[in-house]
């Protein structure tokens, strides 16, 4: 018997939980979860690299913890929802275009052409952000420029792709959802569809909020780091990673302005004024988690050389390899009391792995300019 090729249709896939009913109420759900990414994200690259525009502000303290923990959640929870809707329009795949060239296959293609570039930059994102997650780099570009690079374009084709099927949407939201016979014999509804797709988004985000919502840490099993680390926090990077060897007694920081530098022991550390603040560590990553910290407040710090306790800060740490040995530490941050120059984490002299001797911890800072291992402060006004 001769086997017949040939490439599929539309109607071969018809299937009577698929079509605009469905497609477009998993869109609207979408919509949101891209709306929450796309907003946090932007925030936290401007966290990053602070535009010269943006003084970011040291209260809330946790805010971003809480827009962090968002885009985490909101990209993960887009995932069974973006599997979902790619289902629910897989037949159009095979469409047609019209045969003649005219103005309408130039529309045609213009409108397939957006849509590749929303699901291929859709799908970029969400696996790009989970790689990141588990610190894969099976790449050579740098991860955020290109992740908020290719949010752009996904943001800008979403507006086209609901301006284009707005008539479409608007329909398909104001038509009964259960229409159509049943083509096949499985009980689903299409209720029943949308519900079961809401329940992976509750599980999703149940199994990975944890990371940073303590009551549910127990449960979120996707959580990367949920994890205890030494002395209650986990940890990003352990001191031998880093390549951060013994700190013996020839230890010394080195603060610096105006050509003056001050040399101070871990001895003359200790001995300045202490202060202890409770400040989270909310990495990019998603994960985070209080901590109560005691040290110098950098304001201190700077006075010591004779700067305003309004100064800006460049912090050098041990750790000379990879690009987290180094940050910055704007004026509004200097000057609020709670940031530290920490020595220790909940209540014990800094574990190695959590950047002992001493380490920075700020509020409302994103976890990757705390920078830990600290041995050079070079203070500016
Ligand atoms: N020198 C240095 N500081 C660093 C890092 C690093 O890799 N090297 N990682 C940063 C990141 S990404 C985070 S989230 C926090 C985590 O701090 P912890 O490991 O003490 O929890 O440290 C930050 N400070
Ligand atoms: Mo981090």
């Amino acid at each position: 018997m001769a086997m017949q090729l040939r490439i599929p249709r539309v109607e071969d896939f018809s299937h009577r939980l698929r079509g605009p009913q469905t497609t477009a109420r998993v869109g609207v759900w979408l919509a949101i979860t891209f709306s929450i990414c796309f907003l946090t994200g932007i925030w936290s690259h401007f966290q990053q690299d602070t535009p010269s525009w943006l003084a970011i502000p040291a209260s809330p303290a946790s805010l971003y913890r809480v827009t962090q923990g968002l885009h985490i959640i909101s990209g993960t929870a887009s995932i069974p929802l973006l599997l979902v809707k790619l289902w629910s329009v897989f037949p159009k795949f095979f469409e047609r275009p019209p045969t003649k060239v005219s103005r309408e296959l130039v529309l045609h293609m213009l409108e397939r052409l957006s849509i590749a570039a929303l699901v291929g930059a859709a799908i970029f994102e969400l696996a790009s952000g989970m790689m990141n997650i588990i610190q894969w780099y099976p790449w050579d570009f740098s991860f955020r420029r290109t992740h908020f690079a290719v949010a752009w374009i996904v943001i800008g084709a979403l507006i086209v792709h609901i301006a284009v099927k707005l008539p479409i949407i608007r329909d398909a939201l104001t038509s009964p959802l259960e229409t159509g016979e049943p083509k096949d014999s499985s009980g689903l509804s299409r209720r029943g569809l949308l519900l079961s797709t809401g329940g992976a988004v509750g599980l999703t985000i149940l199994l990975t909020a944890g990371q940073t919502v303590p009551i549910l840490r127990r449960i979120s099993v996707f959580g990367v780091r949920t994890g205890d680390g030494p002395q209650g926090l986990p940890i990003n990077r352990t001191a031998r990673a880093a390549g951060i060897g013994e700190i013996d007694d020839a230890w010394a920081l080195e603060v610096s302005h105006k050509g003056r530098t001050v040399s101070m022991s871990l001895a003359d550390l200790a001995a300045l004024p202490q202060s202890t603040v409770d400040l989270p560590i909310a990495c990019v990553e998603g994960w985070s988690a209080n901590a109560t910290w005691t040290g110098i407040p950098m304001r201190d710090i700077a006075t010591l050389v004779g700067a305003p306790a309004r100064s800006r800060m460049f912090l050098t740490s041990l750790q000379t390899r990879g690009a987290f040995g180094k940050s910055e530490l704007p004026h509004q941050f200097v000057e609020d009391e709670r940031t530290l120059l920490a020595l220790k984490l909940n209540g014990e002299v800094l574990n190695p792995d959590h950047g002992y001797p001493c380490r920075v911890i700020a509020p409302n800072r994103p976890g990757v300019l705390q920078t830990k291992w600290v041995t050079k402060i070079e203070v500016f006004a």
